[in-house]
């Protein structure tokens, strides 16, 4: 399997609320790093760089005045003397929610985020793009008749919806992945969200859309980020009524119990007959991971490829969470080689 990597990654590195306190972001440079090092280390084939696409390709996932918004941000913040990550600090919750974007900076970093959770730096949107444009290089491999392609995004993607950003993600790579699938012809296109938190940004995107089936397993919004999405009876809406299907599972979630919901999980995803497959692939469901509460191990990542393997769907990944921890890039590239048919 060819992988889809570029350096520009550590253009971006942020800081993050934790526990009250502004901190360095785990979503860390060395997290693709560590990636890309097993994915050498275990022989999985080719590192390519990606190609470069234009803005247009990511506007359809994403709306244009959100695209024109991650593009001038820096220099609207820095244009009044500020220097250190911007972040919003206020949002427009419920009752105060309308459709008018704030003239000031303040007021746009809120309205096109839904946390603090995404800083925004000099040279965040040089990463961001050419994280969307690995994705993109990915999805023209499979075109040129690759059965699969792994795109090593970072920064992630999926907490990025529509119009707007946070949990990390700044342009949802995999939504972006798909919606160019629709738009060269694919009739039906799925996605499958294995990171441990809800791809609210995915559901966002596709919510009413009959030609996109989005399917994520995840812990439970009660206790897990991002909190507000994720639960069952979210399914669709209009012409995608029945084409959003959430499995939200419990703290401590293991192997045998992930695997039932993942299999089902797959069966349907099957049953849609999309002619692509894209999975946001996060390894943030490992039992070590420093922000989440699943109890996955290393072996069982096997187990994850061989599940959407039998789907029989070209297929691509696209890299989401995963953090601090050594065997994120054994565990990413276990789930590629059991797709390839690698069981232990
Ligand atoms: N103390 C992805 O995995 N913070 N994003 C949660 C942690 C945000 C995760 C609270 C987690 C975002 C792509
Ligand atoms: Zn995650």
């Amino acid at each position: 399997m060819l992988t889809i990597f570029s350096e520009s990654h550590r253009l971006h590195h942020g800081t993050e609320l934790k526990d009250g306190v502004l901190k360095p972001s785990f979503e860390q440079p060395s997290r693709a790093d560590t990636v890309c090092q097993r994915v050498i280390s275990a022989g999985l084939g080719d590192i390519i760089a990606p190609r470069r696409f234009d803005r247009a390709c990511y506007v359809n996932a994403h709306s244009e005045r959100y695209v024109a918004f991650l593009e001038s941000a820096w220099d609207q913040w820095t244009a009044i003397g500020r220097s250190h990550d911007a972040l919003p600090l206020v949002w427009p919750v419920r009752d105060l929610a309308n459709d008018q974007v704030p003239e000031f900076i303040d007021g746009k970093l809120g309205f096109f985020a839904m946390d603090a959770g995404a800083p925004i730096t000099a040279t965040t949107w040089q990463a961001v793009k050419t994280s969307a444009d690995i994705a993109l290089t990915g999805l023209a491999l499979l075109d040129e008749g690759q059965h699969s392609a792994f795109a090593l995004c970072r920064p992630p993607g999926h907490h990025a919806a529509r119009e707007y950003m946070g949990g990390y993600c700044y342009l949802n790579n995999a939504a972006i992945a798909a919606q160019q699938a629709i738009t060269q012809g694919a009739r039906r296109v799925a996605v499958l969200d294995v990171d441990f938190h809800h791809g609210n940004g995915t559901q966002n995107i596709f919510y009413d859309r009959a030609d996109v089936l989005f399917v994520s397993l995840h812990g439970e919004p009660a206790v897990s980020y991002p909190y507000f999405s994720g639960f069952a009876d979210e399914r669709g809406a209009g012409a995608g009524e029945g084409l959003n299907l959430n499995y939200p599972l419990p703290k401590h979630t293991r192997w045998a119990q992930y695997q039932a919901a993942l299999v089902e999980a797959c069966q349907r995803l099957r049953a849609f007959g999309p002619e692509v497959l894209v999975i946001s692939l996060g390894v943030d469901t490992f039992k070590d991971d420093p922000i989440s509460h699943f109890l996955l191990e290393s072996e069982d990542y096997f187990g994850i490829g061989e599940a959407i393997a039998a789907v029989g769907v070209p297929t691509l990944f696209v890299m989401e969470g995963g953090y601090m921890v050594d065997e994120i890039g054994i565990n990413a590239v276990n789930v590629l080689q059991g797709f390839e048919g690698k069981t232990r």
